[in-house]
């Protein structure tokens, strides 16, 4: 959020100031008082103009504004209330030269999963992609994908919902699926030249808006904070690609599948053993009958533990 905002939000926070009041305050002119409150008040924050000043009586519940406030990374949010697709917003956004993005939306109305499956995104859920451009080489993006899961599962953790992450890119509740990350990038084999990673967690939706399989934080714990939730993932996430160190080790804490045995659909063949571990930038081992299988793309299916 843009510093003097946050700063009128911080002092409104505390009782309501008269305009000359937070200009001095401030050490800004009143015209710019008066032009900031109208762009929180644009943004859902209601700053009522009493007796005693301006007072804040609401903050909004999501949007730009919700997320934005008090979140420590630095990205701009952008907000819709409904959208095609947060992931094309982005990168439409990253083709026009953009950076440090967070598309955010209520609802989608054309959600995309991997390989052009739908991802159903009703009203309620917690859509967004975060466009960054990571110094990295091209493949190691997968480690951004890895990184998301970890920081929607921490993000989880003050809901009071326990996750597990399915190689690689599903959270699920016992086996149903509550979220899941589609990645999308381009760039040069020595350098990522955009990258968006695209996270669809269903927060306040109920079963019946979901497909079968898929369950909700509403579901499993009631109606949540989704800005609160919103802020938590992209900081989670903001911390962990800072310090890629600590994906795989974090990745391996909270995931179901390792120890497992699988049957893991890839674009050349099926292959079934017990998934041992995931190795740099995210690539699957596979122990079968006829050796070790390194997997680095498909579908996963949890059999039953080794
Ligand atoms: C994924 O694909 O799990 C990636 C989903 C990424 C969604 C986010 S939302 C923000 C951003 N913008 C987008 O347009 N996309 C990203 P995949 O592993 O291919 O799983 C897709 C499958 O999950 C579908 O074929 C359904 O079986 C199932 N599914 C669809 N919608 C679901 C939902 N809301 N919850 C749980 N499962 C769902």
């Amino acid at each position: 959020m843009q510093e003097t905002r946050a700063q009128i939000l911080d002092a409104l926070a505390d009782g309501p100031r008269t305009g000359p009041g937070l200009a001095e305050e401030l050490d800004i002119s009143r015209a710019a008082v008066w032009k900031h409150v109208e762009a929180l008040r644009e943004d859902g924050f209601d700053i009522t103009s009493t007796d005693d000043g301006y007072e804040l009586t609401a903050i909004p519940e999501f949007g730009a504004g919700a997320v934005s406030y008090g979140l420590d990374a630095p990205v701009t949010i952008e907000y819709h209330d409904a959208i095609p697709s947060t992931n094309e917003r982005a990168r439409e956004l990253a083709a026009a030269g953009a950076e440090n993005v967070v598309v955010l939306a209520d609802e989608q109305t054309g959600g995309r999963g991997r390989l052009e499956r739908e991802w159903s995104s009703p009203s309620g859920g917690i859509w967004l992609s975060v466009l960054t451009r990571p110094p990295e080489p091209a493949m190691h993006a997968p480690v951004f994908t890895l990184a998301a899961a970890v920081a929607t599962v921490r993000a989880l953790g003050p809901v009071g919902v326990d996750a597990s992450i399915k190689w690689p890119n599903d959270l699920l509740v016992e086996n149903d699926k509550l979220a899941g990350i589609l990645t999308e990038m381009e760039g040069e084999a020595d350098r990522i030249g955009w990258l968006v990673v695209g996270i669809g967690l269903n927060a306040n939706i109920g079963a019946e808006d979901l497909p079968a399989g898929a369950t909700s934080l509403l579901e499993e714990v009631g109606p949540v904070d989704r800005a609160a939730l919103a802020r938590d993932i992209i900081e989670e996430y903001w911390k962990l690609t800072e310090a890629p160190d600590t994906i795989l080790p974090a990745w391996r804490e909270h995931a179901s599948t390792l120890g497992k045995q699988v049957r893991v659909e890839t674009a050349d063949g099926v292959i079934v053993g017990t998934a041992t571990d995931v190795s740099f930038p995210g690539t699957l081992v596979v122990e079968t009958k006829s050796g070790t299988e390194h997997v680095t793309t498909g579908d996963c299916e949890h059999l039953r533990p080794a």
